[in-house]
């Protein structure tokens, strides 16, 4: 399988498995999980693409359950899903990449979950850089994640490494 199939795959695996399961006419679990067999029916492609799909995903976006018969995407839904993931200590610091021109509302408002469920948080800079990329020329706040647990806010770690937190107060931020 090519590099741009690869992509279209993984593509079309975020919409549906995050946004829009009804448009393929799947239905994810209110944990997320959908069936494999009628994913790759309804997407048209082998379980070996799935797979191959799956396991090499740069930011490993999606997993299967322990018996390989389910998948959902590890974060980033827009639809109501309960992922239950652990609740977890966060380092002191975590990153979070964006773009100037939401750096006002940021600083007024705090990090806000957006379409999402959750802020995201970067566990290094370089991530973060990337993640801010996506919107133009990256802007890369420190959260002082620490202080923040320590106050009562409560994080999470998806299975792909981005910590998770439902808002964070702008106090808690400071540029890098
Ligand atoms: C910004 C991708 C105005 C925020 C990435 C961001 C990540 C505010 C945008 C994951 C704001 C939301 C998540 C406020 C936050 N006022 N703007 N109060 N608070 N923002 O895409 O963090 O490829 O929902 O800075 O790599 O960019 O999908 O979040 O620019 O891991 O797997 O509002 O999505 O991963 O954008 O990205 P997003 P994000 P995937």
């Amino acid at each position: 399988m090519n590099h741009k199939t690869m992509i279209r795959i993984s593509k079309r695996l975020s919409r549906h498995l995050r946004h829009a399961p009804a448009e393929i006419g799947i239905r994810l679990s209110p944990d997320g999980w959908t069936d494999v067999d009628a994913l790759i029916a309804a997407l048209g492609i082998t379980r070996e693409q799935l797979d191959h799909v799956v396991a090499t995903n740069d930011k490993r976006r999606f997993a299967f359950d322990e018996t390989g018969t389910r998948i959902r995407a590890s974060q980033g839904h827009t639809v109501p899903v309960e992922l239950d993931l652990p609740v977890a200590t966060p380092p002191d610091t975590l990153y979070h990449g964006t773009v100037a021109k939401f750096l006002d509302a940021i600083m007024a408002e705090g990090l806000r979950p957006m379409s999402r469920h959750d802020v995201h948080l970067s566990p290094d800079v370089p991530t973060a850089v990337r993640v801010g990329s996506r919107r133009g020329k990256p802007v890369v706040l420190a959260v002082d994640a620490g202080r923040m647990h320590a106050d009562g806010h409560v994080f999470r770690l998806s299975a792909n490494g981005v910590w998770l937190t439902g808002h964070v107060p702008a106090g808690y931020l400071r540029s890098t």
